[in-house]
């Protein structure tokens, strides 16, 4: 245990005030969720906001060319790999105050103590917010981590589009965030990322934090339905290419893979974007654009279901003659975390006498990415309400969040101690 104690108000307020940026009343809901979707102007003003208190703690602020920015806060040995740790700002559109910020701002409390306590670390600590982790505009997750270890090439990240068909690179441009640096980074001797569980295993088991061990694998299509538009009332059933039924029929068949535990127990599939074309109640659907988000803890099985799904797909365009085009938009497989850093998570809540569990993640985070250049883990925080997220309700206690920040801060100076 280092003595050094986290300010949990100012991590509060931090929390409090980033989560005021991107802000709206969500209807669904009738609470204030928080819409920072990535390179929108609301995450500009996210980034400005947290750029401003990264210099405000004297690091040494840079943003590179896919738009990651890292503060560096110098080390007695600044020829030793540093360490990392951070997570993202940006948001799904219906997002809350934690996913991510926690990460990003608990990173933010633990220089701020070390600044307080006058701690010169042996490494020098760098934290860092990555571009677009959600996914939720441009299609692809983890899209700056992934670029900044290599899994995508900036070129690629470029040219990814939203649904107005903006490109990555012309939106970094626009909020003024297309950095010099090259986002390829140098291995740091470690990262850790702070998140919320996003799940409802560590609330009900009445414990105080997670110990992640790694990452589900994930997979993200975009699929195209060609139908034939039609009249709704003229047209008789059997001389219809309806594209809606073909999607629902899709999304049955996902529901029915889950239901037969064919690839498992802990399957998880969801077709979350559903657009038709015309889209109007007296046409008959000619094309519908939807997404499937598949996600399994084994690898093999994951590739069996995505050839399942592939299978479907083409007994259904020989049977109702449509032709569906399908676009992978995201792949990782499942990760698992370096064991030696997993230890020293666990160890820093023993020592603070916190309890804990070992938990997969079931969300994307950038850490996976991360994971691939140099040993990483991760630690979680329990939400209230069944650890609802991607979703305004999403909360956790000043409590909880300055635990898992707290354990943060013990885990990082004993890494920045490794000499
Ligand atoms: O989709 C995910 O798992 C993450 O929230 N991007
Ligand atoms: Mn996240
Ligand atoms: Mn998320």
């Amino acid at each position: 245990m280092s003595g050094l104690r986290i300010d949990a108000d100012r991590l509060w307020n931090s929390l409090m005030t980033l989560g005021q940026v991107g802000a709206y009343d969500d209807p669904a809901t009738g609470l204030k969720g928080v819409n920072r979707l990535a390179l929108t102007d609301a995450d500009k003003a996210g980034r400005d906001t947290v750029k401003g208190w990264f210099e405000a703690a004297g690091l040494e602020v840079r943003v590179d060319r896919i738009g990651n920015v890292t503060g560096r806060r110098p080390g007695r040995r600044p020829e030793l790999a540093p360490v990392l740790c951070g997570s993202h700002i940006d948001s799904v559109p219906t997002g809350g105050a934690f996913d991510g910020a926690l990460g990003v701002l608990g990173a933010l409390e633990v220089v701020r103590t070390l600044n307080a306590a006058g701690v010169e670390t042996e490494r020098s600590l760098e934290i860092a917010f990555f571009t677009d982790e959600e996914g939720a505009r441009f299609g692809t997750d983890m899209l700056g981590s992934a670029t900044a270890v290599g899994r995508l090439e900036l070129e690629q990240a470029y040219g990814l589009t939203d649904e107005r068909g903006l490109t990555v690179k012309g939106e970094l441009e626009r909020i003024g965030y297309l950095g010099e640096v090259d986002p390829r980074r140098a291995p740091p001797h470690a990262y850790v990322e702070c998140h919320v569980e996003q799940g409802p295993i560590l609330a009900a088991a009445g414990l105080d934090l997670g110990v992640v061990t790694g990452v589900q694998a994930i997979s993200w299509q975009e699929l195209t339905i060609h139908g034939k538009s039609a009249h709704a009332g003229t047209t008789p059933m059997e001389l219809r290419k309806d594209a809606g039924l073909i999607a629902a029929k899709i999304n049955v068949h996902l529901h029915e893979m889950v239901a037969s535990a064919r690839y498992g127990t802990e399957m998880r599939v969801t077709m979350g974007r559903v657009s038709p074309m015309p889209n109007r109640v007296n046409i008959v659907p000619g094309r519908v654009v939807c997404t499937v988000d598949l996600r399994n803890p084994f690898d093999d099985l994951m590739e069996k279901s995505e050839r399942d799904l592939a299978d479907f797909l083409d007994h259904l365009e020989k049977t109702h003659g449509v032709q569906i085009e399908r676009r992978q938009t995201a792949r990782t497989n499942s990760v698992t975390f370096d064991p030696k850093v997993v230890a020293r998570v666990a160890e820093a809540m023993d020592g603070l006498g916190y309890t804990h569990r070992e938990i997969l993640s079931g969300a994307g985070h950038d850490a996976q990415e991360m994971a691939s250049i140099c040993p990483t883990a991760m630690i979680f925080v329990p939400g209230e309400y069944e650890g609802i997220s991607h979703n305004p309700r999403e909360f956790s206690t000043p409590a909880a969040c300055a635990r898992g920040v707290q354990t943060l801060m013990d885990t990082l100076l004993g890494l920045t101690a490794d000499v």
